[in-house]
């Protein structure tokens, strides 16, 4: 997939015109790259259709060339179908609970997030309950040496949960205390079984699935049934570094809206990281001057993103919000913005500062929505609101107002459209001028 998505990001830029044989080249192109790497035939499709009405409908902004644009382009899209932001490991005292299928690479990566905390100085722990597997106590010591990390657990036990229990009231003292569990062939009653009952007992702040990159796009029904079954908090895709279906199983899990948190890059114990879709795609693209690019696109697509217009005509939902944070953001600080409308005076400077507060907190949370959620602002139910305020480290309660601002905004856009008159748009235009949508 790596050396492929290059050839055709090369091939946009030695071209010398960017014609409709062209387009339909590359299509063509990514379309058989990600088949091969195992992505769902209908997310591909889906993607690559989506590509190619955005060349065609939109001209790329002020100061970019077509070439520049269509890379940024299709960077993006394939960005958005690997899940979007990065995942923020939690930085307090938490269990994390690892389940998933035989030989996924749990008890790898037990020792590999062990060493991931450790080494950002919480003091951690590992306990197995693996009492299945012959050694499995064995296998995670001699890890957890290489890791430098305490482990616990019983060579003869042979009830997971009683492990459990037992060795969770010796590791009271560590920030963080990872668990191991049993695999199985398949996802199976008794294996569901076992974890709830460990769930129960430990009630985890992450519960991670472990899959291996090879399991490319079953990844998804796998994440399903596990989050259907148990919850899960997010996917640790393992062995990326062995299988060209690692893009498959990566997408999977954006399918199956759990996010991906971590990923393993080999066998040793510090082949391991944070999963992020925009390194991942940069890898893909690879371009080592990319990142300039698109940040010098960005800053001229942003422009142009805050259409009042079609802010007016098309839905407005948590992406639209996020628009008009950024918007307000773009512009300096809000004191800034209201002596430049000239109402300083009305707003008093600690009013000012809360309102800069509440925009950076709004901006955490909304940091920690799948873009699903983005997109479908009534997808928001308890479960996701929790998952929200524990990923952007916020309470349930902030999420609650976050939405509820948001809800006003609609509302207010709603009476807008309502008043069907022309200077209402003009009005709009004028405020999105001078910051952001005049939302805040
Ligand atoms: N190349 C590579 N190998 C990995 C990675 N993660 C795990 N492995 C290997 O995968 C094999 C299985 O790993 P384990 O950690 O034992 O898997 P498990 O899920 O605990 O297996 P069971 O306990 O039997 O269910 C081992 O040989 C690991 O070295 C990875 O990111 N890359
Ligand atoms: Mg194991």
């Amino acid at each position: 997939m790596l050396d492929k998505l290059q050839g055709v990001m090369n091939k946009i830029t030695k071209s010398r015109v960017i014609d409709e044989e062209l387009i339909q080249e590359i299509t063509k192109d990514i379309q058989r790259i990600l088949i091969q790497a195992d992505v769902s035939v209908e997310l591909v499709k889906e993607l690559t259709d989506d590509i190619k009405e955005k060349i065609k409908e939109k001209k790329p902004p002020k100061g970019v060339s077509k070439k520049e644009y269509i890379t940024k382009l299709i960077y993006n899209e394939l960005k958005e179908v690997l899940g979007g932001e990065e995942y923020k490991p939690k930085m307090k005292s938490h269990d994390i609970l690892l389940v998933g299928l035989y030989g996924s690479g749990k008890t790898t990566t037990v020792a590999k997030l062990a060493q991931f905390y450790s080494k950002r100085g919480m003091k951690t722990c590992a306990i197995t309950t693996d009492v299945d597997r012959p050694a499995a106590y064995e296998q995670l010591q001699q890890l957890g040496e290489k890791a430098d990390i305490d482990v616990y657990g019983e060579p003869e036990a042979k009830e997971a949960f009683k492990v459990l229990e037992k060795y969770l009231k010796e590791t009271e003292e560590y920030d963080v205390r990872i668990i191991d569990s049993a695999g199985r062939d398949n996802v199976n009653q008794e294996l569901l079984n076992e974890i709830k009952q460990l769930e129960k007992k430990l009630k985890p702040e992450e519960t991670f699935l472990v899959a291996s990159a090879d399991t490319g796009q079953t990844a998804k029904r796998i994440a399903n049934d596990f989050n259907n079954e148990i919850g899960i908090t997010g996917v640790i895709v393992t062995k990326t570094d062995t299988s060209a279906k690692a893009g498959g199983a990566l997408t999977a899990c954006s399918e199956a809206e759990v996010p991906v948190a971590f990923i393993g890059t080999g066998e040793k114990i510090d082949e391991f990281k944070v999963f992020n879709a925009e390194d991942f795609v940069a890898n893909l693209l690879g371009k080592p001057d990319l990142g300039e690019l698109l940040k010098r696109v960005q800053r001229a697509t942003q422009e142009t993103e805050l259409d009042p217009q079609e802010m007016m005509k098309g839905k407005y939902d948590f992406q639209t919000f996020y628009k008009q944070l950024e918007a307000v953001n773009k512009m300096g600080s809000l004191s800034k913005i209201f002596n430049a409308l000239g109402i300083q005076n009305k707003i008093s400077k600690e009013e000012l500062q809360a309102t800069e507060e509440k925009m950076q907190k709004y901006k955490y949370m909304l940091d920690s929505m799948t873009n699903e959620e983005l997109k479908n602002p009534d997808l928001m139910n308890q479960n996701r609101k929790q998952r929200i305020a524990n990923g952007s480290g916020r309470t349930q309660e902030e999420v609650k107002e976050l939405i509820e601002h948001f809800n006003k905004g609609k509302k207010m856009i709603k009476r807008l459209k309502g008043g069907k008159s022309r200077d209402m748009k003009k009005m709009m235009q004028q405020m999105q001028k001078k910051g952001g949508g005049g939302l805040f």
